[in-house]
């Protein structure tokens, strides 16, 4: 397998200011996210193969019983897609989301968008501890799920008390993604970064998962 490697931003570190300040994107991307990645390839070495790593997550007896995978394959692919689902707020706020089949999907199924965030908050608050909070597509009913995992957990893995499902939205929990700028306080995080969401990443998630 050829190694993996620290995926770039469509950013930079301090555009995602003021939700997000510089030194803790720089800390989370250049510090935690490449750890994970050396960890990862560092165990995947140890054990070659040449699964992806959504086949390693879903294989539940494979190099998923490992916990350096399990651990630094989660916390790479969970920290891609955090990036990856987020945008400066002066592109955010020229999206127009309303008309998008995720938005229209979360209107029909919760009334509300509004309604799905609130029901996130909740998830990413009930999490003791560190891990993230999530929205899925189901794999069968391609109804979306409001949930949470532990530690570098995600619903892609097959495993015991994990909800199974594809993620669209993955927000961080842990306290290294807030802890400098919001202290203790995780919900005025995780209500100020829902407005870096990038709806049309989101949609093309979501389109992608629906199929
Ligand atoms: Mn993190």
């Amino acid at each position: 397998m050829s190694a993996f490697t620290l995926p770039s931003l469509r950013y930079q570190l301090n555009e995602l200011e003021p939700v997000i300040d510089a030194l803790t994107m720089d800390k989370h991307y250049n510090k935690h996210h490449q750890a994970y990645i050396d960890n990862l390839n560092k165990a995947l070495n140890d054990n070659p193969n040449n699964s992806s790593l959504v086949n390693i997550f879903k294989n539940s007896s494979g190099e998923l019983d490992n916990p350096a995978v399990r651990n630094n394959g989660g916390g790479h692919y969970n920290h891609e897609l955090y990036w990856d689902i987020l945008s400066p707020i002066s592109i955010v706020s020229k999206t127009n989301s309303t008309d998008l089949p995720v938005v229209q999907k979360m209107i029909s199924q919760f009334e509300s968008v509004d309604s799905v965030k609130l029901q996130f908050e909740t998830a990413g608050l009930g999490r003791f501890g560190s891990g993230w909070a999530w929205v899925c597509v189901d794999n069968t009913t391609k109804d979306l799920k409001i949930c949470s995992t532990p530690n570098q957990d995600n619903p892609l893995m097959n495993l015991p008390g994990i909800e199974q499902g594809t993620p669209i939205i993955g927000i961080d929990v842990w306290e290294h993604a807030y802890y400098l700028k919001y202290q203790n306080l995780r919900k005025d995080y995780l209500q100020a970064v829902w407005s870096l969401l990038d709806w049309n990443r989101i949609n093309d998630r979501y389109v992608a998962a629906i199929k």
